[in-house]
């Protein structure tokens, strides 16, 4: 079944199966190719955390900002390559946030990257949660380009077929409590932290599979699809909240593991429970199968 069918006969609000079953596909087609056609090159500028950018993130961020203005669904859209929100249409119903190339230092090495979307209803999402979302999805370019979806009535896999079209590959995917794999990101941390090395070497212990590559994007996607797992990623003294970005990774990945069944937290706090701040924050995560998930929040200092 085609993605928009999918979200039409799921019951989907027009304008929200609109945004998720035409809009973001359009621009996940468009950066697909985009990725296909180019290298690791660099842009020659920085983004707002003065990373170097590559020119395919400039140009995916560029895809999408241009899908969201023309679509006229779009309030406000807040991008991780971009310092401020933009606001687009007053009569907007959405604000779209989003990254539009997560993991893009692995394109190089040509390892699976992704984008991630979170839409908020109304404006400005600063003094909102995470749990005010009312879609996340996030897209995978590797072998095949996939797309996750949640539109808050569980969590959907599509397949890009040759035709451009997303058909739906798994039906509610869902996450078991217990995880059989793990994915420590910043094993820095554990360097200083002895409650991390700990954490980790438990899992070594334990006989779990390590399945990590750098990429939050394939590193959770894995998750999803084998149906269970762990991904960490905490802060530490360099980093005290981590790296990545509650607003742009962190909230849409939550609300659509949420809706798998499994859990995400900061160590204290459901991520989807935390104020959004500003548009840059960032937060420590803990996210995959729930037990887990609990565990951690207890054994962490
Ligand atoms: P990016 O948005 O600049 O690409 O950074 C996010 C990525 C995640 O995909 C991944 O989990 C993390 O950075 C890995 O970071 P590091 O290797 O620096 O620990
Ligand atoms: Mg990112």
């Amino acid at each position: 079944m085609k993605l928009l069918e999918f979200l039409q006969k799921s019951g989907c609000e027009a304008n929200l199966a609109r945004l998720m079953g035409e809009i973001i596909p359009r621009t996940v087609v468009k950066i697909s190719d985009a990725i296909g056609k180019q290298g690791g090159e660099l842009a020659g500028s920085e983004n707002v955390y003065g990373e170097k950018q590559l020119a395919l993130d400039v140009q995916a961020n560029e895809i999408v900002v241009d899908e969201l203005k023309k679509s006229g669904l779009v309030e406000r859209l807040a991008s991780e390559e971009l310092e401020e929100a933009v606001a687009v249409k007053s009569s907007g119903q959405f604000t779209v946030v989003f990254d539009p190339l997560d993991g893009s230092s692995l394109v190089d090495v040509n390892f699976a990257v992704g984008s991630i979307f979170g839409v908020y209803p109304g404006g400005n999402p600063i003094g909102k949660t995470g749990d005010d979302q009312v879609a996340a999805a996030f897209a995978v370019y590797g072998p095949h380009t996939t797309l996750v979806i949640t539109t808050k009535k569980g969590t959907h896999e599509f397949r890009l077929a040759d035709n451009e079209e997303f058909y739906l590959t798994r039906e509610n995917l869902r996450v078991a409590e217990d995880s059989k794999h793990f994915a420590p990101g910043n094993l820095r941390a554990a360097a200083e932290r002895e409650d991390y090395l700990k954490l980790v070497n438990e899992w070594i212990k334990n006989g779990l599979t390590l399945r990590y590559s750098g990429g939050m994007v394939p590193d959770l996607n894995h998750i999803f699809l084998k149906g269970n797992g762990i991904f960490t990623y905490p802060g530490y003294s360099k980093a005290p909240d981590g790296k990545l970005r509650l607003l742009f990774e962190c909230n849409p990945m939550a609300l659509l593991m949420e809706q798998a069944g499994g859990a995400s937290s900061d160590g204290k706090t459901r991520i989807l429970a935390k104020k959004i701040t500003e548009l840059h924050q960032r937060t420590p995560i803990y996210i995959g199968s729930k037990k887990t998930v609990e565990q951690i929040e207890n054994y962490l200092s």
